[in-house]
C-alpha cells in the first residue's frame, strides 16, 4: 500500500457510528485513545469504509468495533484471528484489522497468534494491553505484571508475564511493534505502518484499566497511569532485537521486528490455482 498519506484533517466523527454513542468505557479508560489513534491512521491511509473490516473478540477492547462505522464483526472470545483468517482468505480484496485484549488474544486465544503470525496472512492485529481482564471485573492476565493486585491475585501476582511481541515475532509475524496511550501520535503512525505492511502484523497497545488494575493498585488516574508507562520506555525503534525483557524500566517501543516473508494468502491462492491446472507453462 503505497498511495500517498491523505492531508485532509482527521474528523473522528465521520468514523464512529453516532448511534452507538455514549460509548461504554469507563471514565480514563486508554481503549478509548487506541480507538482514536486506530480510525487516524485508517483516516490517513484513505482506506474505504467498505473494504474495511473490524474483528474483535469479547472483552472492554472487543467492544469497541461496535463503534466503527465499517464492515463490523465481534465475534466470540479469544477467536477474533479465526474469524478473521477466513474472511481475508474469502475476501483479499478487504482490509482486515482485529482489535482484542491481552486476555482475549494470549490467554484463551494465544494458540491462535502463534498460528496466525506463523502463516503470515495479511491482517492487522490490534492487541490492547491493559494487563487484566477489564470487562469480567479484573482477574489476572498474562500480561499482568508481577506484584500487582487482580481479583484472582489478592496477595499480588507471582506469575511471569508474556513478552507478546516478542512471541510473535518469534513465530514470524511480518511486522511488530508496540506503543503507548500517552504517545497517540506516534501511536497512530505505528498502526499506519502496520496497516500498509502486506503480511501478518502486530501492534501491542500499552493502555490502561484505569478503573480496575488502576484502582486495585493504587496506581493514580488516567494521567498518573498513563506517564508511568511512558517514563518506563525506551521510545525509539528496535530492530529483530527482542533479547531483553520488556519489564521493568525496559518497555521497548516502536517498530520491533520485521520479517520478509511471502504472503500466505497470496501462497494458497497460487497453489489453488496450480490445483486447477491455471499453473503458467
Ligand atoms: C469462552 C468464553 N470464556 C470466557 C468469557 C468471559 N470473558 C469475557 S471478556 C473476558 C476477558 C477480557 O479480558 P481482555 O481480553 O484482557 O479484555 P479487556 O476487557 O481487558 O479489554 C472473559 C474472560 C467469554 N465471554 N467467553
Ligand atoms: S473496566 Fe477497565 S478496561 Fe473496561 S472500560 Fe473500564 S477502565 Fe476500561
Amino acid at each position: 500500500m503505497n498511495a500517498p498519506l491523505k492531508t485532509d484533517p482527521f474528523d473522528i466523527n465521520a468514523w464512529i457510528r453516532q448511534e452507538q454513542m455514549p460509548h461504554f468505557l469507563c471514565p480514563g479508560c486508554g481503549h478509548g485513545i487506541a480507538l482514536r489513534a486506530l480510525l487516524w491512521a485508517i483516516h490517513d491511509l484513505g482506506l474505504d469504509k467498505d473494504r474495511l473490516a473490524v474483528v474483535s473478540g469479547i472483552g472492554c477492547s472487543g467492544r469497541l468495533s461496535a463503534y466503527i462505522d465499517a464492515n463490523t464483526f465481534h465475534t466470540t472470545h479469544g477467536r477474533p484471528l479465526t474469524f478473521a483468517t477466513g474472511l481475508k482468505l474469502a475476501r483479499p480484496d478487504l482490509h482486515v484489522i482485529v482489535i482484542t485484549g491481552d486476555g482475549d488474544c494470549l490467554a484463551i486465544g494465544g494458540n491462535h497468534l502463534i498460528h496466525a503470525a506463523r502463516r503470515n496472512l495479511d491482517i492487522t492485529c490490534l492487541m490492547l494491553n491493559n494487563e487484566i481482564y477489564g470487562m469480567t471485573g479484573g482477574q489476572v492476565s498474562p500480561t499482568t505484571s508481577e506484584g500487582r493486585y487482580t481479583s484472582t491475585t489478592p496477595a499480588g501476582n507471582t506469575e511471569p508475564t508474556f513478552d507478546a511481541c516478542a512471541l510473535v515475532a518469534a513465530a514470524g509475524a511480518g511486522f511488530v511493534g508496540r506503543d503507548v496511550t500517552a504517545q497517540v501520535l506516534s501511536l497512530r503512525d505505528l498502526i499506519r505502518q502496520a496497516i500498509a505492511h502486506p503480511g501478518f502484523s502486530f501492534v501491542e497497545v500499552l493502555s490502561d484499566c484505569t478503573e480496575i488494575y488502576g484502582r486495585k493498585n493504587d496506581l493514580g488516574a488516567s494521567p498518573e497511569m498513563m506517564l508511568a508507562k511512558k517514563s518506563a520506555m525506551r521510545p525509539f525503534a528496535y530492530r529483530n532485537t527482542v533479547d531483553v525483557p520488556f519489564r521493568p524500566n525496559h518497555l521497548k517501543t516502536g517498530v520491533i521486528a520485521r520479517n520478509e516473508r511471502p504472503e500466505y494468502g497470496a501462497a494458497y491462492r497460487a497453489m489453488a490455482a496450480r490445483q486447477r491446472g491455471e499453473e503458467e507453462a
